[in-house]
């Protein structure tokens, strides 16, 4: 059965890798479903627009994230919206891999110290696809 994903990556953390974000989940949708299509979109609006706006979102997330089978975050562009999400998934159990650039950043300790992560550093985005494979049991 399809597995859903739940893909977190930076958006008012900083966009420099929406394309990055965009191919990982083009790459997740050939056999499974990912909640969070929306992070690899281009053209977002990265305004606040109000903290009611702001609340519907969160209220949005916070379900696609109990319902989520794992949570797959690409966390090179450091953000404190992943960071919430990734200790949220901890919290309620679900599995969570972490994927980051070890060429372009360092990740929190708090991340890399805490055992219950699976942590993924790549040095090129090829790297990356073996390992979904593995994670999401195509291999
Ligand atoms: C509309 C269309 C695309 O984005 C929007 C509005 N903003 C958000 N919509 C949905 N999820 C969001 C939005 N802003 C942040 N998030 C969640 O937090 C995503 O699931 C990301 O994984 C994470 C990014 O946090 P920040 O702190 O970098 O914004």
């Amino acid at each position: 059965m399809a597995l859903k994903v739940y893909f977190a990556g930076s958006i008012r953390g900083g966009r420099v890798d929406a394309n990055l974000y965009r191919r990982m989940i083009e790459y997740i949708q050939r056999n499974d479903v990912v909640l969070t299509e929306h992070v690899g979109k281009s053209n977002l609006n990265l305004i606040e627009q109000g903290r009611e706006r702001d609340a519907r979102i969160y209220d949005q997330d916070t379900a696609w994230l109990c319902d989520s089978d794992v949570l797959i975050g690409e966390c090179t562009c450091p953000s404190l919206g992943v960071g919430y999400e990734l200790a949220y998934a901890e919290a309620r159990g679900i599995p969570c891999h972490i994927f980051y650039d070890r060429t372009k950043t360092q990740l929190s300790a708090m991340l890399t110290g805490n055992p219950y992560f699976h942590i993924h550093p790549y040095e090129r985005e090829e790297d990356i696809y073996p390992v979904m494979d593995k994670i999401l049991g195509r291999s």
